[in-house]
């Protein structure tokens, strides 16, 4: 497996509760490297465009609040099989489910306010990359 590079970013609710550097500091234990950050806020058209996969999704709306609620700090990692590792740090898409040990999973109990974004594979890095980065 060779070096990927992924686009992760510290939601609203990461950042409300100065989560920032905790985040950072889990992908650096590990191993991995930050390449780029930039603390934005997501307008409407932003929010649409990086979750198209999701607009017509019952749970949208509530997505989309959340999400234009706050700054977010964007991301690019890099290292060896970053866009799987970066996911299993992450845990699982609802914090309640999500394995102690993992940044959802130790910080979150909502799965609209579940903390991180993280690619879900290269494809999309590239894609999430560019919408942020390009
Ligand atoms: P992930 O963020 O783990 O890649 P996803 O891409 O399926 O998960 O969904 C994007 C975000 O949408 C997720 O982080 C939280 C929200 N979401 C997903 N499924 C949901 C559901 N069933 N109810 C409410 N919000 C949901
Ligand atoms: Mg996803």
């Amino acid at each position: 497996m060779a070096i990927q590079n992924t686009f992760i970013m510290v939601k609203p609710d990461g950042v409300r509760r100065g989560l920032v550097g905790e985040v950072i500091s889990r992908f650096e234990r590990k191993g991995l490297t930050l390449e780029k950050i930039r603390k934005l806020d997501i307008d409407e058209d932003l929010a649409r465009h990086h979750y198209a996969e999701h607009v017509e999704k019952p749970f949208f709306p509530d997505l989309l609040e959340f999400i234009t609620s706050g700054p977010v700090v964007a991301m690019q990692w890099s290292g060896e099989s970053a866009v799987s590792v970066c996911r299993d740090l992450m845990g699982a898409t609802d914090p309640k489910a999500a394995s102690p040990g993992t940044i959802r999973g130790d910080f979150g109990l909502e799965v609209t306010e579940n903390l991180v974004h993280g690619s879900d594979g290269i494809e999309s890095a590239e894609r999430e990359l560019d919408i942020f980065f390009g």
